[in-house]
């Protein structure tokens, strides 16, 4: 039984998340589930906003399961940061064993996290990251380095440019966003920013706010272009702002990828998006691999064994173009 510490805030504003939140939890006193000794896990999801977003999911749910010896709390967020504040306290509220939060943006969790610290509750952080003064309010993060991933693509670029004979050409960048905020958001555009300063005729005529989803960036993009205005290359920040960019392009009658007038790049790496580059309408998918859970769980392995995890778990991660594609490989990708 874990000793209450100085709750009483959390415990009023846990008991207005639970009831906010309707059914996501189980009774905290559910005996029947502790006969069965099962470790909790209360997992704040950010949304289901994108491809990747549910395999992360999956990789979750599918990690901790009863025959795991787990039971999953699971809460999505729909992008709304006081939705995942609110999961996070109904977990409080509810004693779990284990806080997971994906975090949607990176400020603004001190104040939650500090309540989980008061419950002696560790919290893991994945994939996106959170901003804190104190990093003792939360236990380990794992995830991507998106600034890499932003490298990555702008060193694909570079050669590719070299290739086609344009490495002094004047280069048009169309920039879609994805969430402001979000750690991938931040990193991919370092990323290309730092691309930018380096390369003096490649120009960033637009940057626009795709948020990661295709339904705003085909909306985004195709206001773009039917504004009369072109771009060389459309750097989308995930595969469904590339799947949606390519929407608009279709629609406004510009030719894209591998032997159009625009070239796509694109971040995810997601069964989709490689297809998609197998066949040559995207140029060029940045990998970001979403299959955190069991990543998570050993994390969780070895607090349970009194161990202290490292406090960053980073995942290796690679880039991909039609060369180095085949159906068998997109087939036996697990996302
Ligand atoms: C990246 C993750 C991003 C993906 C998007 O780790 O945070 O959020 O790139 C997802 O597809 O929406």
């Amino acid at each position: 039984m874990r000793r209450l510490g100085k709750l009483w805030k959390g415990i009023a504003a846990g008991a207005a998340a639970a009831v906010l939140l309707g059914g996501c939890g189980r009774p905290a006193d559910d005996s029947q589930e502790k006969d069965k000794n099962l470790i909790v896990v209360g997992f704040s999801e950010v949304g289901a906003e994108s491809d990747w977003r549910v395999a992360n999911t999956e990789s979750m749910r599918n990690t901790f399961v009863e025959e795991n010896g787990y039971e999953l709390m699971f809460n999505d967020a729909k992008q709304k940061q006081e939705s995942q504040i609110l999961a996070i306290r109904n977990y409080i509220l509810q004693k779990v064993n284990y806080i997971v939060l994906a975090p949607v943006i990176e400020e603004g969790w001190e104040e939650v996290l500090q309540e989980a610290k008061d419950a002696e509750i560790p919290v893991i952080v994945v994939d996106r990251r959170v901003k804190v003064e104190d990093d003792s309010l939360y236990t380990a993060w794992v995830g991507s380095d998106f600034r890499k991933e932003g490298d990555m693509a702008v060193e694909w670029l570079e050669e590719e440019l070299e290739k086609q004979g344009r490495e002094d050409e004047e280069i048009n960048i169309l920039h879609v966003q994805g969430t402001a905020g979000a750690s991938a958001q931040l990193g991919r555009t370092e990323g290309l920013e730092a691309g930018l300063k380096k390369h003096k005729n490649w120009n960033r005529v637009a940057t626009l706010q795709g948020e990661f989803t295709q339904a705003k960036t085909y909306e985004v993009v195709l206001d773009f272009l039917e504004s009369g205005k072109a771009a060389d290359v459309i750097y989308c920040e995930n595969d469904n702002s590339a799947f949606g960019a390519i929407q608009a392009l279709e629609e406004a009658g510009v030719s894209y990828g591998t032997d159009g007038d625009v070239m796509v790049i694109s971040f995810d790496a997601t069964r989709a998006g490689l297809q998609d580059c197998l066949e040559g309408k995207i140029n060029v998918d940045v990998e970001c691999n979403p299959l955190h859970g069991p990543r998570v769980e050993s994390i969780i392995q070895k607090l349970e064994a009194g161990e202290t995890p490292e406090k960053e778990w980073y995942v290796e991660e690679t880039y991909f173009t039609a060369d180095n594609l085949s159906e068998e490989f997109i087939e036996a990708r697990e996302y």
